[in-house]
């Protein structure tokens, strides 16, 4: 039997989820980067990588930058190879965590000398952004302080409002800027943006081109991130998702691998909320594939948001607000749980067949023989890992 109405198929044609450039790359822990053959020596490859997820999925027709590790001569000519390809450069993330002079700050810093060059650099970011027509500038910072007493807490949060004002101010009309948060790490006492009230704050201050951006693995245990993302729906104000699943702190797995449930509940909101298939709120990903192949773990995680979304779209919101309006408990409940245990794999890939596409794109990629032959030309040179 169908579980998935023309409704809902028409529904997931909107779909599409940007890719991190630096999910193609070489990345790992602190202990070990194990690197991977066939893994891309420029931005030109990570794109080419990028785009075969695309060709398998028709699901991520962008993909996200990172500065400096995506710096090339020449924007233009990066843009039009990836528009050869059939993809676009979307948002352009800021890099303010791997420089000597950012140890105690970048936009917050004490120093005036070394904020001007922190916004400089996003001011730079904001040039690169009109050259490959993205609209999104990024900025996650990784500032704070390790020890009570090291940092004035307030002063910082005010330097941030200068710094970030200056940065607005450099925006173009059809540009933005969203504020990611993160609760800890690098910093292990404080950290400047650690929750979206901050995040929330410091762009509200701005105007309405600045908004938050939540990434998923950024929040302690247990937190109930979709109610967050109720809230910063009705806010106005949730301009981008970093998708990826976690089991402890910020571990960057793919997206629904950790906790699906908890994916079905944010997007449950983020369809209640009006934020799906609305230009304002960006999906996104943010993962890195420390052990396994990247593109199949790229693939693997825009068919899992796809999947989850269907799920979510599936449920019976009528029934269900009838429910919850008479104080049905576990009628409620009954009716969000059938939604998350229907199985939509066998009607996404009937679905995908009629469009064209492979059923299953994680097998038809796997025999498409890309990774052999990258694994075979790509020797020499320097493998691009994250920061490279
Ligand atoms: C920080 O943990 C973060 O989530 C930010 O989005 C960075 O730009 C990204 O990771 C880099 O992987
Ligand atoms: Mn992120
Ligand atoms: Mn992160």
């Amino acid at each position: 039997m169908s579980t998935l109405t023309p409704e809902i198929l028409g529904e997931l044609e909107h779909q599409a989820i940007e890719l991190p450039s630096w999910a193609f790359g070489n990345s790992g822990t602190r202990f070990k980067v194990f690197s991977t053959p066939g893994t891309p020596r420029d931005p030109f490859e990570k794109i080419a990588d990028a785009a075969q997820v695309n060709r398998y999925t028709h699901l991520s027709p962008t993909v996200a930058l990172h500065i400096p590790w995506d710096k090339v001569d020449n924007y233009i000519r990066l843009r039009a190879y990836a528009e050869d390809l059939g993809v676009s450069l979307g948002t352009v993330n800021s890099n303010t965590f791997q420089d000597d002079d950012y140890k105690f700050g970048a936009l917050t810093h004490e120093d005036a000398a070394v904020r001007r060059k922190a916004i400089d650099h996003h001011l730079e970011c904001i040039e690169i952004m009109h050259q490959t027509g993205s609209r999104d500038l990024k900025i996650w910072l990784a500032e704070g302080s390790n020890y009570p007493g090291q940092a004035d807490l307030r002063g910082r949060q005010d330097r941030l409002h200068e710094s970030l004002s200056e940065i607005y101010a450099g925006l173009g009309d059809e540009q933005r800027l969203v504020l990611e948060y993160k609760f800890f790490e690098p910093a292990f006492y404080h950290t400047d943006v650690p929750d979206w009230g901050t995040s929330y704050v410091q762009v509200a201050a701005l105007g309405d081109k600045a908004m938050v951006c939540l990434d998923t693995g950024h929040h302690a245990p247990g937190t109930n991130i979709e109610f967050i993302v109720m809230q910063l729906l009705r806010l106005g104000k949730l301009g981008s998702f970093d998708f990826n699943s976690r089991f402890y702190a910020d571990d960057d797995l793919i997206v629904g691998a950790a906790d699906p449930f908890q994916l079905f509940r944010i997007l449950y909101e983020v369809i209640r909320g009006g934020g799906y298939a609305n230009p304002d709120v960006a999906f996104m990903l943010d993962q890195c594939h420390n052990i396994e192949d990247k593109i199949p773990g790229q693939i693997r995680s825009v068919l899992n948001v796809q999947e989850m979304t269907a799920r979510a779209l599936s449920i019976d919101t009528e029934a269900l607000a009838a429910a919850q309006k008479s104080g049905d408990v576990l009628g409620a409940n009954a009716i969000f749980m059938d939604a998350f245990y229907t199985d939509v794999r066998p009607d996404l890939a009937a679905w995908r067949e009629s469009r064209g596409l492979p059923a299953d794109p994680m097998a038809a990629f796997a025999a498409s023989g890309y990774l052999q032959r990258i694994a075979e030309e790509r020797v020499g040179g320097v493998q691009a890992g994250w920061g490279a």
